[in-house]
């Protein structure tokens, strides 16, 4: 499987560390909305990242990507069988994505991505609007985790998507918790989650060596 897109996005993360879980090989191939390379415009009408391709067939949308890699690869499963597991699961992969990311994408992109890989000015006024706009969702979280184990028991796609918007975070700010950050320790002590870090690590040290050369 082809997975499209760069590896600070937290859908992108998302979606490279659940097939790292579940063992399904991902290759990815780097393309932005603004750098889109030709596979990843036939994967993803909307130019938005990730997009797979899979053989024939295209998909984009993290949480799309996931529930295929389910279907295909139920196991090991990713979402719990258990019916009120089932429904935190899919709220905490909503919760990450629609309450939690955007302020931290906001707030990476003006810190971070835009200042140190892409050359702009950065934006201190909306990093600090996204910070303080991002409070409520930062101690919710601190009210979810458990003190031992994943947010649901058994490991899920909850976790991933947490941690994943939360490693996009990390390039700028440190707002989390305590409890937060111990729940935190134990999804980065994931082989899957190493590997998927590592690649990551290698990937934006390029980009920003690139950066200071222009
Ligand atoms: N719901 C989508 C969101 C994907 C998304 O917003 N990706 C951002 C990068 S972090 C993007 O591609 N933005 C491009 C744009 O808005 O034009 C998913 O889960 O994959």
């Amino acid at each position: 499987m082809i997975v499209f897109g760069f590896p600070t996005s937290p859908f992108v993360r998302k979606v490279l560390f659940a097939a790292a879980e579940k063992g399904i090989p991902a290759e990815l191939e780097l393309a932005t909305p603004h750098n889109p390379t030709a596979g990843f415009i036939a994967a993803s009408p909307f130019k938005m990242m990730p997009a797979i391709r899979d053989g024939e067939f295209t998909l984009t949308d993290s949480t799309a990507i996931v529930e295929y890699m389910e279907a295909k690869q139920p196991e090991p499963a990713l979402l719990p069988q258990d019916p009120e597991a089932r429904g935190l699961a899919i709220w905490y992969d909503e919760f990450s994505d629609t309450i939690l990311a955007p302020n931290i994408t906001k707030l990476t992109f003006a810190r971070f991505i835009g200042p140190e890989l892409l050359g702009m000015p950065r934006d201190e006024a909306t990093a600090t609007e996204a910070q303080i706009a991002m409070e409520p969702a930062i101690e919710y979280l601190e009210s979810i985790v458990p003190g031992d184990g994943f947010l649901l028991g058994e490991f899920s796609l909850g976790d991933i998507t947490i941690a994943s918007a939360l490693a996009t975070l990390s390039y700028a700010h440190d707002p989390l918790r305590p409890k937060t950050k111990d729940w935190l320790s134990r999804v980065h002590a994931r082989p899957a989650w190493r590997q998927v870090i590592a690649r990551e690590q290698q990937i934006v040290g390029e980009a920003l060596a690139a950066a200071t050369r222009t």
